[in-house]
């Protein structure tokens, strides 16, 4: 398929209420949209950069030059056979890999969409219904926390993934481990720890916790398989994880026994499946990350999550778990055993909403061949 344009969009889609990390917080969703064009035939793809390098280097600003200036012009004019030619095409470009991804998902949504083919066919996905679970900020006090969770598990949500710094680690996760004995629960402290902090980290071990999230540097493999020694909760890596190479030094290494993909942050699905075989072979079980995507991306997501060895709950929710209002016409809803269905139409499933994707839109170009 011969890519004959490229749109992209900034866009700023506020979320329900703000979400904060141990490094940061977000009031709203600045992802980079994309569409390519090809034979009549239009491919959707999410950026899900921010505001700030808070995550990793990447922002929706640089995203936004490095998809306008060098990424799409890589494209252009491209006649493609398969989607997988993309993240060949983008090799020589170093980092940079949520601006890849964008447009590496809008050529996967291409060829599904012309080809009648759903993503989850295409990715070689295996199941039906994806199981996922809920990423809860950090908290103004242990109260509120409880409340927040108790929502969540009242809507349905059998798995909670809880936000950790220093000062809010222990005493919240054990006070939501005391009031649900059962629930699936896992703690994600986006880098903010250090190695001489394992003391502190250990103590997390009572809990019964199913891992515990990227403790450690973004960019460090080596103290987090000194630490996994010294816990028996598996670290599960997120930052550190942004290459096929990347997992496989880790997993050889044995500083995880768990790894979040999240296909945007490895570059695109075909990265992320690279990830996935992997770990499969290696006998590391995946689950799918979520950046707060909108419809566009969530929607990837859920097709990625459907391949066998993602065999923990995702960071995917319902839509209006996140935003008043999304920019697809068809947002998921929550099953009642905690799964989201996975879409079988063509493509990644999403049904864009023009208008209300033009209301929330702060820039746009249309790039041709
Ligand atoms: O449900 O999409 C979701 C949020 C999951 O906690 C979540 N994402 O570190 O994994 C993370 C975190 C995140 C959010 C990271 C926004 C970066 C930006």
């Amino acid at each position: 398929m011969r890519i004959e344009a490229i749109e992209l969009r900034r866009i700023r889609l506020p979320y329900r209420a703000p979400f904060e990390t141990s490094g940061w917080r977000e009031e709203a969703n600045h992802s980079v949209i994309v569409t390519l064009h090809s034979e009549g035939v239009v491919g959707w793809g999410e950026a899900p950069v921010g505001v700030g390098p808070w995550y990793n280097e990447e922002t929706q600003s640089t995203a936004w030059v490095m998809m306008r200036e060098i990424l799409a012009p890589m494209l252009l004019g491209r006649d493609l056979s398969r989607p997988e030619e993309v993240d060949a095409i983008f090799t020589r470009v170093r980092g940079n890999r949520m601006a890849r991804a964008g447009l590496e998902f809008a050529a996967w949504d291409l060829f599904g969409r012309a080809q009648g083919m759903s993503l989850s066919t295409m990715l070689g996905g295996t199941r039906q219904r994806v199981e996922v679970g809920v990423s809860v900020g950090v908290q103004e006090s242990i109260e509120a926390l409880l409340d927040v969770v108790a929502g969540y598990v009242n809507a349905g949500y059998q798995r909670v993934k809880l936000k950790i710094k220093p000062g809010w680690d222990v005493e919240p996760t054990r006070a939501v481990r005391e009031h649900w004995p059962d629930l699936r629960l896992q703690v994600d402290a986006n880098s903010i720890y250090t190695l001489d902090q394992a003391d502190q980290l250990a103590r997390l071990d009572e809990f019964d916790l199913l891992l515990i999230e990227q403790p450690l540097a973004h960019d460090d493999i080596i103290d987090h398989a000194k630490l996994q020694r010294l816990l028996r909760t598996p670290i599960c890596l997120d930052e550190s994880i942004v290459s096929p190479d990347h997992a496989r030094w880790a997993i050889e290494l044995g500083a995880c026994g768990v790894i979040n993909i999240k296909p945007s942050r490895v570059g695109g699905f075909t990265a992320a499946r690279r990830i996935h075989d992997l770990a499969y072979a290696a006998g590391i079980p995946v689950w799918c990350g979520g950046m707060l995507e909108t419809g566009i991306g969530r929607a990837a997501n859920v097709g990625l999550a459907s391949l066998p060895n993602f065999s923990l709950p995702g960071d995917i929710s319902a839509n209006d778990r996140y935003f008043h209002q999304d920019i697809v016409t068809n947002p998921f809803t929550l099953n009642p055993d905690s799964t989201l269905s996975v879409p079988t139409g063509p493509g990644s499933g999403a049904e864009v909403d023009l208008e209300r994707l033009a209301a929330i839109t702060t820039d746009y170009v249309m790039l041709h061949a």
